[in-house]
C-alpha cells in the first residue's frame, strides 16, 4: 500500500520519500547519470564499486534509482522513461531530497538531422532548444504556428568539456564519433512535434523539417528531454545544478536508417563508462554523501 503523503504543493510521506521517485534524503548523490531506459542504466550499474553495496528503489511510477561508489565518489543513476514530465519529477525531486550542488549527465538517444552526426555516433550539445506542440493551432486559430520552436538553452560549459574529453578518450580505439554540436532540439513528443509522419492524425507537420532547419539552422539532432533537463538547471535557485548531455545517434531522420542493436551493445558500455568518469571528474563543493561515511 502506498504511504500517506503530507504536503500538497510539494507531497512527501512521514519518511522524506518524495511522491514518484520514492527516493528520501540520504539515498540520492549529488552526481548522477541519468537515462530513460532501466536496462541501460543496469548494465552502467555493473561499474559501480562492489562496496558499499548499492542502494536500489524502483518507484511505482517508473524510476529506478541506483546509488552507490564509482572509483570511491558516490553517484546516482537514475532512469526515469521518457518525457518533459518525467525529466522535471526527476530534478525537482532530487533537488528536494539531496543537499548542495548537483551535477546531472544525461545520455539519451535521439535522431540526427545533419551527416554530421551519422548513425551510431555521439552527439554532444552546448545548447539545446524546446519544440512544443502549438495546441492554439489544433484547437481555434490554424493561422499559429502547429509548432513553437524556444530560443537555445545552455548546459554548464564546464560539464560538457568534461563530458566531451571523458568521451573522446573512451572511444578514442573504436570507429564512434564524438560530435559536439551547438544545437540540439527536445520534441514534447516522438512523432508529430519530431516531424515524423503519421496518416491516422491531422499533425499539421509534412513541413516540419524545413521549417525547424529554417528557425533554427543549427539544430542536429532531437529526443525529448534535454532541453527541459537544461533549463531546470539554469533557473535552479539557492544551490548550483550543472547539466550536461550526451546522446547516441539511433535514427537518420534524413536517410531513414535506424541503428542495429549489436552497435548500441558496442557502444553504450564505452559512453556509459564515459559518462560516469565524467560526472566524477567534476568539481563539486558541498556534496551530501560521503563514502567515508560507509553507506550511500
Ligand atoms: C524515445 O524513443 C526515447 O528515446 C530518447 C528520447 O528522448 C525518448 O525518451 O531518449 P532515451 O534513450 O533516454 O529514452
Ligand atoms: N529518440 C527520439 O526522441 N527521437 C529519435 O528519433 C530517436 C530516439
Amino acid at each position: 500500500m502506498k504511504a500517506t503523503m503530507h504536503d500538497a504543493n510539494f507531497p512527501k510521506d512521514s519518511s522524506g520519500a518524495v511522491y514518484h521517485i520514492g527516493v528520501k534524503p540520504g539515498e540520492v548523490a549529488n552526481r548522477i547519470v541519468t537515462c530513460g531506459d532501466p536496462i541501460r542504466l543496469r548494465r552502467f550499474a555493473t561499474f559501480l564499486d562492489p562496496s558499499p553495496k548499492p542502494f536500489e528503489l524502483v518507484s511505482s511510477r517508473g524510476y529506478t534509482t541506483i546509488t552507490g561508489c564509482y572509483k570511491g565518489v558516490p553517484i546516482s543513476l537514475i532512469a526515469i522513461g521518457m518525457g518533459v514530465a518525467m525529466v522535471d519529477f526527476l530534478v525537482r525531486e532530487v533537488r528536494a531530497v539531496v543537499s548542495g550542488d548537483l551535477a546531472i549527465v544525461r545520455f539519451g538517444s535521439c535522431g540526427s538531422l545533419s551527416p554530421e552526426l551519422p548513425v551510431g555516433s555521439i552527439g554532444v550539445p552546448r545548447n539545446a532548444m524546446t519544440i512544443s506542440t502549438n495546441y492554439a493551432h489544433f484547437h481555434g486559430d490554424e493561422s499559429l504556428p502547429p509548432y513553437v520552436f524556444s530560443p537555445p538553452i545552455s548546459s554548464d560549459p564546464k560539464l560538457h568539456q568534461v563530458l566531451v574529453s571523458t568521451l573522446d578518450s573512451a572511444v578514442a580505439s573504436s570507429t564512434c564519433k564524438i560530435c559536439p554540436t551547438e544545437l540540439h532540439a527536445s520534441a514534447d513528443c516522438f512523432y508529430s512535434s519530431q516531424g515524423r509522419i503519421d496518416p491516422q492524425f491531422k499533425d499539421d507537420n509534412a513541413d516540419f523539417v524545413p521549417q525547424l532547419l529554417d528557425a533554427a539552422p543549427e539544430v542536429k539532432s532531437l529526443e525529448m528531454e534535454t532541453a527541459h533537463l537544461f533549463h531546470l538547471a539554469s533557473v535552479a535557485r539557492h544551490a548550483k545544478i550543472s547539466a550536461a548531455a550526451c546522446h547516441m545517434i539511433f535514427a537518420d531522420r534524413v536517410g531513414q536508417e535506424f541503428i542495429d542493436p549489436l552497435v548500441v551493445a558496442e557502444l553504450e558500455p564505452k559512453v556509459g563508462r564515459a559518462c560516469l568518469d565524467a560526472i566524477i571528474s567534476f568539481p563539486l563543493s558541498d556534496e551530501a554523501l560521503h563514502p567515508e561515511e560507509g553507506s550511500v
